[in-house]
C-alpha cells in the first residue's frame, strides 16, 4: 500500500458487520485493557514525546480512552493473526453493482444542490487548486454523504485500539502518532477529532497523515476543520488532488467505443498513447463528438473496468490522480462519472455493465496465482481484478486463440487451471 487508504463509509459497513463477530479471546478483556494502558505509557509515549508531543497533549488525547473490542480486524494479544482468508471469502461484486442507481442518484442529487449553494466557494477552490467543483463535490458526497453520515468514533480510541492490536498495526501506529501531532499543532482539539471505525477523519475521510499533508484552512478562521467547515472540507479535498498532480483544465476521461480490432489488453496507466493514436485505432467517443483538440497530442489511457463486459474509456492522468484518493478504478470512475452528471447533467453510461462478478475473492486470488505462475503480471493475488489482472487474462486468452474479454468468469477459472 503506497499510502493510507481512505474508506468510503457506506461501502464498508457490511464488511464491518461480517468481520467483527467471532474472534475468541485468549486473555480476559480487563487483562488486555491493562496491557493497553501500560503500552500507552511505556511504548507509545516515548515515541510521541520524541515527535514533539507534550505530556499535556498526550494525556488530553487518551484520558478516558479504552480499547474498543468491537472494531474489525483485531488480533488479540497472544493470538495469531487470522489469514486474510476471511476477507478473501467475501464476494467480489460485479462492477455494475458499484454504479447502482440509488447511490449514483443520491450523490448526484446532493451534489447538484450544493453546486448552487456553494458556487462561490467552489469557484474559489477551483481558482486556487485547479480542481473542478463537481469533482470535489462527488468526493465529498461519496466519502461522507456531504457530511450527513455520522462519524461517531473518538479517533484516539480507534487508532489506539488498532495500533495496539490489529492487522496492519504498524500503519495504524504511524497514524496514531500523526493524530497526536495534529492536536499538538492546535489544528483541532483532541475531543473534537472524530473518525470512522477505520480511523478516517472528518467529511473528506482523511487518515491523520493525509490530514497533516493536505488539509487546509480555507475559510481563514485559523483551524483546519474538516469536521464542521464546508469551505475547509472542499479546499482540503481539492488541495489533496492538486498535490497529487491534478492537471488544471483537463477532464478525467471519456466513454468510448472500442472496436473488436483493439485488444482490451492495451489497458492501463503504463500503456498510454496520444489521443490521436487511439483515434487512429478506430476508438471514438460514444457521444459522437471528437476529443477536445487540446488532448490530441497528450497522453490518454485505455480503461475497461469490466473488460469487454462493460463500458470503456480513454482517461487522462487526472483519472489516476483520483485513484490516489482510493486505489480502485471503480471508485475513480464513480467520482468522474458523478462529476459529469453534476456539471453537465450527463446520464448513464452508453454501454451497460454485463452480468459478471459473483465470484469469491478467493477464486480471483487463485486465478491471479495461476497467472503469475505462468509468467503474467497479475499485480499480486489480492482477490481484486485490477487492470494488471484484466489485461493478463486478455493476453492469455489471445494466446489460446480466443477473443480477449479481459475479465474473470467461472469458465475462465476452470480453463486456466
Ligand atoms: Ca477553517
Amino acid at each position: 500500500m503506497a499510502r493510507p487508504l481512505r474508506f468510503a463509509l457506506g461501502a464498508v459497513i457490511g464488511v464491518f458487520l461480517s468481520l467483527s463477530a467471532g474472534a475468541g479471546l485468549a486473555a480476559s478483556k480487563p487483562e488486555i485493557e491493562a496491557q493497553f494502558q501500560s503500552w500507552l505509557a511505556n511504548n507509545l509515549w516515548p515515541e510521541a514525546k520524541a515527535k514533539g508531543v507534550s505530556k499535556a497533549t498526550f494525556d488530553q488525547a487518551f484520558t478516558g480512552v479504552t480499547l474498543n473490542f468491537d472494531l474489525p480486524d483485531l488480533v488479540m494479544p497472544g493470538e495469531k493473526a487470522q489469514t486474510p482468508q476471511k476477507q478473501v471469502q467475501t464476494e467480489f461484486g460485479s462492477p455494475g453493482k458499484y454504479f447502482n442507481a440509488k447511490t449514483v442518484n443520491a450523490v448526484t442529487t446532493g451534489g447538484t444542490a450544493r453546486a448552487g449553494q456553494y458556487a462561490r466557494i467552489l469557484k474559489a477552490v477551483e481558482n486556487k487548486y485547479g480542481v473542478p467543483g463537481e469533482i470535489v463535490l462527488a468526493i465529498w458526497g461519496r466519502e461522507s454523504g456531504y457530511g450527513s453520515v455520522k462519524i461517531p468514533y473518538n479517533a484516539f480510541t480507534v487508532l489506539g485500539t488498532k495500533a495496539f492490536m490489529a492487522t496492519r498495526k504498524d500503519m495504524f501506529r504511524k497514524e496514531l502518532v500523526a493524530a497526536l501531532e495534529i492536536v499538538q499543532k492546535g489544528y483541532i482539539g483532541a475531543g473534537s477529532m472524530k473518525s470512522s471505525w477505520a480511523g478516517a477523519l472528518g467529511q473528506p475521510q482523511f487518515m491523520p497523515t493525509s490530514y497533516i499533508e493536505h488539509a487546509v484552512d480555507f475559510d481563514g478562521d485559523g483551524k483546519r476543520d474538516i469536521w464542521n467547515s464546508v469551505p475547509d472540507t472542499l479546499g482540503s479535498i481539492a488541495h489533496y488532488l492538486a498535490q497529487y498532480g491534478w492537471q488544471r483544465g483537463r477532464d478525467w476521461g471519456y466513454e468510448v467505443n472500442v472496436p473488436g480490432s483493439v485488444s482490451c489488453a492495451l489497458e492501463g496507466p503504463d500503456q498510454g498513447k496520444p489521443f490521436s493514436a487511439w483515434e487512429k485505432l478506430g476508438i471514438t467517443r460514444v457521444n459522437g463528438k471528437p476529443f477536445p483538440s487540446s488532448e490530441t497530442k497528450r497522453e490518454g489511457f485505455l480503461l475497461m473496468p469490466a473488460g469487454r463486459h462493460g463500458p470503456a474509456f480513454i482517461v487522462t492522468r487526472n483519472f489516476y490522480v483520483l485513484k490516489e484518493y482510493n486505489m480502485s478504478d471503480l471508485y475513480a470512475l464513480f467520482i468522474g462519472h458523478v462529476g459529469d452528471r453534476i456539471a453537465r447533467g450527463a446520464t448513464g453510461f452508453s454501454a451497460g455493465w454485463g452480468d459478471v462478478g459473483g465470484l469469491n475473492r478467493s477464486d480471483i486470488a487463485g486465478l491471479q496465482k495461476v497467472l503469475e505462475k505462468k509468467g503474467y503480471d497479475a499485480g499480486g493475488a489480492d482477490g481484486f481484478p485490477g487492470f494488471k489482472t484484466r489485461r493478463s487474462i486478455g493476453d492469455w486468452q489471445a494466446k489460446q486463440g480466443t477473443a480477449p474479454t479481459c475479465f474473470p468468469d467461472r469458465s475462465l477459472i476452470k480453463a486456466i487451471r
